[in-house]
């Protein structure tokens, strides 16, 4: 039997092929029908220039209806789908291109002279456009294209995604997930978090990560109810549409800034069952002063590109704060010390993850792979916690050098990396630290040196020599000039004493 994830997801769709799908902000519907032969367009069209069941389809565009078309397209094509942030630049994309070699390279219409050139580097087929209001060749010629598709039989183990997630070498990885990986999830999620008839999602999360395009939508068409799909967060947007959404899904940062609103009350959440939050830590203030502004209880759930969600708060059952609850049905999760050696209750270990929804491994990276699974099978998440007596989860820190700012991953190698190589830079440090809105925000210590002019370069040099190379929410948003970094014995630089040292930078904004 095929486990094709269009199939799951087409076993939700309601029987009314009019029912509501999308509904877009200007108030108009897009059909589960519709929907449905949009995607076999798309489908009917990536199979008209050649690709194959296994070929990867790159996409970087803004998020649209056609943009979601195209996802299931690829489903429905057997193709395997590669998002990236519509924020990667030449460096990030040249780098997946070459790595992925994907035979289709869906762009913006900004970016069309850079793609062909990487594109031909890389040796991508074919270059198509898909602007923001979902218009452009793609779109033109997908409509030329027959209404039906018979979506291609995959097996459960078949690729159905590559999900880049930077590393802390510096080298960004593919995740590769399956058909059964994501189909799991889904149902597992859709279930637990109770989705029933008459939900309606807000969707304000980007549609390149595992958090919207995956949680949030296929939760969403599962349940065969319609989505508010909005193209982006926005807190004002989202005061007017939350009265009308039963289910909303977001990162810590949405929380704050929904909360910073003084109009966002009671009244506005009246018809919401559900708010999730997840992706990053979310403190526990929030948390508190969101339960009595709206008498409502965030349910905050981990996961991780690499294995979808892992765990989560109960839906019905005390959903504890500062705690991202139990392991979900068909996950199992462990604390183990430096030997993988579980750790006894309320002891702080590395957290591992076993389960259908954990990924079938790093694209071109055996051995990378192998190194992030434990001898029994468990991945290695890179996450400390603990488990306390009731079997709530906490997240402790982590043991990689990873920053989390607005919910985004952001390694510090691959800056650190971009930094050394501008010219007057002897060395620098990247580090998180913390920030009123977007939790963890990048900051960089360099050490520079003069010319022979005796001149040295400025925190705006520097700023501006990784903007276009780097997507914006990883440059640094402060530089601050050292003359040493702080090193241990064995020389290894101390990024915990440049997170004290800079820990107040942003205190006050
Ligand atoms: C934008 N900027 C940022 C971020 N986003 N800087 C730091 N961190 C960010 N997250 C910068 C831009 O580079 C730009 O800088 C300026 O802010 C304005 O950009 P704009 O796009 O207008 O910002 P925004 O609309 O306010 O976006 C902030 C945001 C967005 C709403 C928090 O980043 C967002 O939607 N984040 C959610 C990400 C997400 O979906 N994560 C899930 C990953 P300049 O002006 O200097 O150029 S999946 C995952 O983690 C796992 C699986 C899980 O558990 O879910
Ligand atoms: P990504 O690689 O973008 O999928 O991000 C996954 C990482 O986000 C995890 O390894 C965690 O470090 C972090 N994360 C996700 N959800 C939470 C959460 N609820 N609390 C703390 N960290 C989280």
């Amino acid at each position: 039997m095929s486990e094709n994830m269009y199939e799951i997801l087409q076993a939700g769709f309601p029987e009314n092929p009019g029912s509501a799908c999308l509904i877009l902000p200007d108030g108009s519907e897009i059909s589960y029908g519709r929907l449905r032969q949009e995607s076999a367009r798309c489908a009917n069209l990536l199979v008209s220039l050649g690709v194959e069941p296994g070929d990867r389809v790159a996409v970087q565009v803004r998020k649209s209806p056609q943009a979601l078309f195209l996802y299931l397209g690829c489903l429905r094509a057997g193709a395997v789908y590669l998002p990236m942030n519509d924020a990667y630049q030449r460096h990030e994309i040249e780098y997946f291109l070459a790595d992925a070699t994907p035979r289709v390279f869906v762009c913006r219409p900004q970016i069309k002279a850079l793609a062909g050139e990487l594109a031909g580097k890389a040796g991508v087929s074919h270059v198509l456009e898909l602007d923001d209001e979902g218009g452009g060749d793609l779109a033109g010629r997908a409509a030329a294209q027959p209404d039906h598709f018979t979506t291609i039989p995959r097996d459960g183990n078949d690729l159905a995604a590559i999900l880049y997630t930077s590393g802390t070498t510096g080298r960004s990885k593919g995740a590769m997930l399956s058909h059964r990986n994501l189909a799991v999830n889904a149902q597992v999620l859709h279930k637990y978090w109770g989705f029933k008839p008459g939900d309606v999602l807000l969707h304000m999360l980007p549609i390149f990560h595992v958090h919207g395009l995956f949680v949030a939508i296929h939760c969403s068409l599962l349940n065969g109810t319609p989505m508010l799909f909005e193209p982006k967060f926005d807190a004002q947007r989202a005061l007017s549409l939350l009265p009308k959404a039963t289910v909303f899904m977001g990162v810590p940062t949405y929380y704050t800034r929904l909360l910073a609103d003084p109009g966002f009350t009671k009244e506005t959440c009246v018809n919401m069952r559900l708010f999730v939050s997840g992706s990053a830590p979310l403190l526990i203030e929030t948390f508190q002063e969101f339960q009595q502004r709206t008498s409502q209880t965030i349910l905050e759930r981990y996961g991780m590109t690499e294995g979808n969600m892992f765990a989560s708060n109960p839906y019905d059952g005390e959903r504890r704060g500062g705690t991202v609850g139990f392991p979900l049905p068909e996950v199992a999760i462990r604390i183990v010390d430096e030997q993988n050696r579980p750790v006894e209750i309320g002891d702080v270990g590395q957290i591992q993850v076993k389960g259908k929804s954990v990924f079938r491994g790093y694209w071109n990276m055996p051995e990378k792979t192998k190194e992030e699974f434990s001898a029994d099978g468990f991945f290695k998440t890179g996450d400390m916690g603990k488990i306390d007596k009731d079997g709530y989860i906490s997240i402790i820190g982590r043991a990689k050098d990873l920053v989390i700012s607005g919910g985004l991953n952001i390694y510090p190698k691959e800056i650190e990396e971009m930094i050394d190589i501008i010219p007057g830079v002897t060395e620098s440090a990247v580090i998180g630290v913390p920030h009123p809105d977007f939790g963890e925000a990048v900051v960089a210590a360099v050490i520079r040196q003069k010319n022979e002019r005796g001149l040295a370069l400025t925190e705006a040099e520097i700023i501006a020599s990784l903007k276009g190379e780097l997507a914006g929410f990883k440059v640094p948003k402060r530089v601050y000039f050292i003359d040493d970094l702080p090193r241990n014995s064995m020389g290894k630089i101390q990024k915990k004493a440049l997170r004290e040292q800079f820990a107040s930078s942003f205190k006050g904004n």
